[in-house]
């Protein structure tokens, strides 16, 4: 497919994802949005896809924010329709996806940008990256989850903070506080981003999914964690991956997940 906005590439199993508008330092419109949920839904359809990695074109920036030039001129109503359908195609599509989306923040990851890597199941940072939702400065709040994931990802306290104050972390400080899980020199940021996702790929990737569902139910109203977490561990019982895993470990063998796939 052809994109205007974002790259596509894939390697084996893995797909890099690049939100690729460098001029504009990769901030997010409509049509990039849109461009992403395509992507992602086709990579959701692709078996012989098992990871994936989210990041920015060029040196500079992952995601600099929502595209303020876009919105700058919305009525109450269109900013809240703005928010609600990039929750509902992008943001929730992303933190629900089924197979991990590793974020790989290159550089500034602000406002929206920050959402997209937060939406992400984990992130790894590059030491130049620089991570802060920056809303308040512009009179408006996070407005793609981000109130609610930075608060869960770091705690209440810094993440008020943060958003109360409009500052930027440095990727030290992000490591610290829990927001980004590595931080690398900025020429190993993607080689250890494939590393991690070739190890996701070794694993089956139905219980990858049923992990991904059980720990996100945790952190969704009206879902007990607890109680998905057992549903999805007996489902794994019924999976042509399970027999194989455990006959593998058995027979002192690897397992072959991609012979057993139960699609
Ligand atoms: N939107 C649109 N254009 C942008 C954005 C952005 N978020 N960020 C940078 N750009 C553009 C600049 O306008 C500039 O374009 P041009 O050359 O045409 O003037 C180009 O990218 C390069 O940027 P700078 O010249 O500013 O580069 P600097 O190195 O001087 O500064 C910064 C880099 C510090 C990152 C600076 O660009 C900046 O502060 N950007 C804005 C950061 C920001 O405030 N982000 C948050 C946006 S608000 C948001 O994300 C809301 C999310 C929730 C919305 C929910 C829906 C309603």
């Amino acid at each position: 497919m052809e994109w205007e906005n974002i790259q596509l590439e894939t390697e084996g199993p893995i797909a890099l994802l690049r939100v690729d508008r460098p001029k504009q330092l990769n901030a997010l419109n409509r049509a990039t949005i849109a461009e992403l949920h395509e992507a992602l839904a086709a990579l959701h359809q692709d078996s012989s896809i098992r990871a994936v990695i989210l990041t920015g074109t060029g040196e500079k920036a992952f995601v600099a924010g929502a595209d303020i030039k876009e919105f700058a001129g919305y009525s109450v109503d269109e900013g809240t329709q703005l928010a609600a359908q990039g929750h509902q195609k992008l943001f929730d599509y992303l933190a629900s996806f089924h197979k991990p989306v590793i974020a790989a923040v290159n550089g500034f990851a602000l406002g929206g940008g920050l959402e997209l890597a937060m939406a992400c199941h984990f992130r790894l940072a590059s030491e130049k990256a620089r991570m802060g939702l920056p809303e308040t400065s512009l009179g408006v709040i996070p407005g793609y989850g981000g109130t609610q994931r930075l608060a869960q990802l770091v705690g209440r306290g810094q993440a008020l903070q943060m958003i109360t104050t409009a500052q930027m972390v440095k990727a030290d400080k992000a490591l610290e506080i829990g927001l980004v899980n590595e931080v690398l020199p900025p020429e190993e940021l993607l080689a250890r981003a494939r590393e991690i996702a070739a190890q996701v790929c070794e694993n089956s990737p139905t219980a990858v999914s049923a992990a991904i569902k059980a720990v996100n139910a945790g952190y969704q109203e009206g879902l007990n964690g607890f109680k998905v977490e057992i549903e999805q561990f007996g489902k794994c019982f019924g999976q042509a991956e399970f027999k194989e895993g455990t006959a593998a470990f058995l027979e002192k063998r690897k397992p072959n997940f991609a012979a057993s796939q139960d699609g």
